[in-house]
């Protein structure tokens, strides 16, 4: 492993390293680097410390013979201030917090690889995207925006999708969302965007949560956020785990092949397990019950070997179609629908490792747009620009200095070596005395590496114009693709976010706001106004002053931007509804089998086989904790006891049969009221034998609620034994839920 000296493979092609120059390395360790996707872990293992069988010592390694007691004088004291072991417990303790983010404050994060499916050098040189047998260690860290750290993690909001590459030719971060498209065009407006939707600054009320008087003032000013608007306020705003959310690196970036040729890319994650989302009242209701539930899902999975995947997915536009589009590829706010260019599948991500502690990893890590390796680089657009800066910046105060990249979690993988020396916190002894280039007595080192030999150079793009504060006149479409989107979800979905829409103006107090927005919205699509204000009982106001946008310039002549530029050519996108990303398979859900004393315990075996068999996971809840008594003398251990658990915990409901079992379970109110939430949660409810009894207690049925037809997510076999209809439960459980339930219910009013 080097630690120190010079790293051959940063010479110019002939040129020997001189072993005794004079250059200092950053933190290089260049035998971690060797395909197998261990790399980082035996990196960050180099330096993990653990107290198994180790005895207590000061930070000085002094062993501590007493940690129980301060020095006093007598028993009674008083204490010392001579007490040097309580005073560096203490200051350290106290010292213990460092800022946290911004944005993206509540986090959760894991370790995996990323392997490219086949050579992709037609595209990119990035030498990560090249080799299909090599695998690329990555850490990926998920977020909420707007909550702080302690904060919920079902809060209505944008989750972030961050990943660290530990290529061969350095880190590079895909800083992306699980939303395609951004509120802004400019960065410029972003401080602006985060502060109207943080706690009011006044109260600090309401933590996590878009649903307040500034966030809705900003967005009905500021017209280009209509689109992302509606994706947050789709059920994608909400997603059932982690693991099944897609991931957008929003902007278009730039590939760059070996002889020079640029394309624009979009990149996209799609997970393997389909893209689920919770209903709002469920949502609300995990957030009070386990406000760690996405975290906790991604940690039992990974725990439990169940490794969550994505396909990395590019979208490629050659640089002479750049303006083919109605839309302008450098507006943060469109996005390329999958129709007009197709997303390749170019490799998969799998994350098999949790971190081994929070703070050093998930917290101290430190993601940057602009991070990238040769092959990858920006377009022009306006809001990446910003972020180059941001990022680095925000680092520096949250992470206490400028050498955050020495921090185990970030050091690249490949050997980093240059003249910048010194700062809070260096981690390395630079040694020698060149610390600048160029020199003669470091033998010229560390040399500057020719593109050739892997170094980067900016690809050469040819940039003309005024210098002036504007946007590109297609920015000023700023409603077509929200439309689209409203126009591509299910009649289910649209229902979800008219409710989320009038959830959210709902808690607006200023009257002049809620109109405004209806406004916008009547922009949109004036059925969506529509709808949204009849939940809200204010009409859509016959006419109101909107501001076609605050960006356009002084100087401009307003006849060019008095009307609004419409994209008539785009159709509804069935890629962006998640209705149609739906696999069907059960891999990783959680189904709660509900039993007490005296159940049928062949019936709870043969579902619980049956489940794990399609790699899903169950749990026995039942009216207490500790064990069951089953009706062939058995016993059962309990997961979960009905005070410590409820249905929006779980993805569907079995109840297993057994007289004595199902008559207690119907006395006990938690015990229906669990089945009759689920059902109005509109997920699958199988009952066997005496178990229907149950669900007949729970006051809900096997036809539609108004009575149209079967209901496919209700399966009850009154008699005889489960295994008729594990098939049958396997598969409506794959539906995710079923919506044909609350279209009904809607119909029946
Ligand atoms: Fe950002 C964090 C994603 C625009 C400034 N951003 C941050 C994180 C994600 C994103 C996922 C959390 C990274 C982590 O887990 O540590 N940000 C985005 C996306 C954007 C975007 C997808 C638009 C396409 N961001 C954006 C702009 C700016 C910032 C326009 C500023 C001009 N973002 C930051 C930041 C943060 C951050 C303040 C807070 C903590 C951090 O960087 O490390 O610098």
């Amino acid at each position: 492993m080097t630690i120190l000296g010079n790293d051959p493979r940063n010479q110019p092609p002939g040129s020997a390293p001189d072993p005794d120059s004079d250059s200092g390395t950053d933190a290089g360790v260049d035998d971690a680097v060797d395909g197998s996707g261990d790399g980082k872990r035996e990196q960050l293992a180099a330096i993990t410390r653990r107290g198994d069988g180790e005895r207590l010592t000061t930070n000085q390694g002094l062993g501590i013979v007493d940690d129980q007691n301060t020095l006093k004088v007598g028993d009674r004291g008083p204490a010392l201030l001579e007490d040097f072991l309580l005073r560096e417990k203490i200051t350290h303790f106290d010292h213990e917090r460092i800022p946290e983010r911004v944005v993206h404050a509540r986090g959760a994060a894991a370790h995996g690889y990323f392997q490219v499916y086949a050579d992709q050098s037609a595209l990119t040189k990035a030498a990560f995207l090249q080799d299909p047998a090599v695998r690329t260690p990555v850490f990926v860290r998920f977020s909420t925006v707007a909550g702080s750290r302690g904060s919920s993690d079902l809060a209505r909001d944008v989750r972030g999708f961050a990943v660290k590459f530990y290529t061969t030719e350095g880190n590079y971060d895909l800083v992306g969302n699980n939303m395609p498209v951004f509120f802004i065009q400019d960065a410029i407006k972003f401080p602006d965007l985060v502060h109207a939707v943080k706690p009011e600054p006044h109260n600090e009320i309401p933590q996590a949560a878009s649903a307040h008087d500034t966030f809705w003032d900003f967005i009905s000013l500021m017209p280009e956020a209509m689109h992302m608007v509606l994706w947050v306020m789709s059920d994608r705003g909400i997603p059932r785990s982690l693991r099944m959310m897609e991931g957008f690196g929003v902007h278009s970036f730039r590939f760059v092949t070996a002889d020079g040729t640029s394309s624009f890319v979009k990149f996209h994650w799609k997970p393997l397990l389909g893209v689920h989302s919770l209903i709002w009242p469920e949502a609300l209701q995990v957030s009070g019950h386990d406000p760690d539930f996405h975290r906790r899902d991604l940690w039992e999975a990974i725990d439990g070997g169940a490794f969550p995947e994505w396909e990395l997915g590019v979208q490629v536009v050659p640089e002479a179609d750049e303006h083919r589009f109605a839309f302008d590829l450098l507006d943060a706010t469109k996005l390329i629908p999958e129709e007009l260019v197709p997303v390749q599948r170019i490799g998969k991500m799998t994350l098999n490792r949790n971190v081994d502690n929070y703070f050093a990893e998930t917290e101290q890590v430190a993601f940057h747009a602009g991070h990238v390796v040769p092959g990858i680089d920006f377009s022009d657009d306006p809001l990446l620009a910003g972020r180059l800066f941001s990022y680095t910046d925000t680092q520096l105060l949250r992470l206490g200095g400028p050498n955050f990249h020495q921090i185990p979690i970030n050091r690249p993988l490949a050997s980093a070596h240059n003249h910048q020396r010194d700062g809070l916190h260096r981690q390395t002894i630079d040694a020698g005395r060149v610390a600048y280039s160029p020199n003669t007595l470091g033998g010229g080192c560390p040399m500057q590496v020719p593109s050739a030999a892997g170094g980067f150079s900016t690809h050469a793009a040819t940039v003309t114009g005024d210098k002036r504060r504007r946007r590109g006149p297609k920015f000023f479409d700023h409603y077509s693709q929200a439309a689209m989107f409203l126009n591509s979800l299910a009649d289910w979905e649209q229902a979800h976010l008219v409710a989320a829409l009038q959830f959210e103006l709902g808690k607006v107090v200023t009257a002049a706001v809620v109109e405004r927005m209806l406004g916008q919205l009547q922009q949109v699509q004036p059925a969506l106004a529509q709808r949204v204000s009849i939940g809200l009982g204010i009409p859509v106001p016959a006419s109101i002053e909107l501001p076609l946008n605050r960006s356009v310039p002084e100087d401009a002549d307003p006849a060019a931007f008095a009307s609004v530029p419409v994209d008539s050519s785009l159709l509804p996108s069935p890629a962006l509804s998640m209705a149609r990303r739906q696999p069907g398979g059960i891999a990783t859900r959680c189904i709660a089998i509900l039993a007490a004393n005296g159940v049928d315990a062949g019936s709870v075996h043969a579902m619980q086989d049956a489940l794990l068999a399609a790699g899903a996971r169950s749990k026995i809840v039942a009216p207490h904790g500790g064990a069951l008594h089953c009706a062939d003398g058995s016993s059962m251990r309990i997961d979960h006891s009905l005070l410590t658990t409820r249905s929006v915990m779980f993805d569907a409901v079995f109840v297993a049969g057994g007289a004595d079992s199902v008559a207690e379970l119907a006395r006990h109110s938690g015990a229906r009221h669990f089945v009759h939430e689920a059902y109005w949660h509109f997920k699958t409810i199988a009952a066997v034998a005496e178990g229907c009894s149950l669900v007949d207690a729970a006051d809900v049925g096997e036809t539609l609620p108004d009575g149209s037809g079967a209901d496919p997510g209700m399966l009850l076999l009154r008699e005889g034994a489960v295994a008729p209809m594990i098939d049958g439960f396997i598969g409506a459980i794959g539906r995710h839920r079923h919506w044909e339930r609350e279209r009904a219910a809607l119909r029946r009013g």
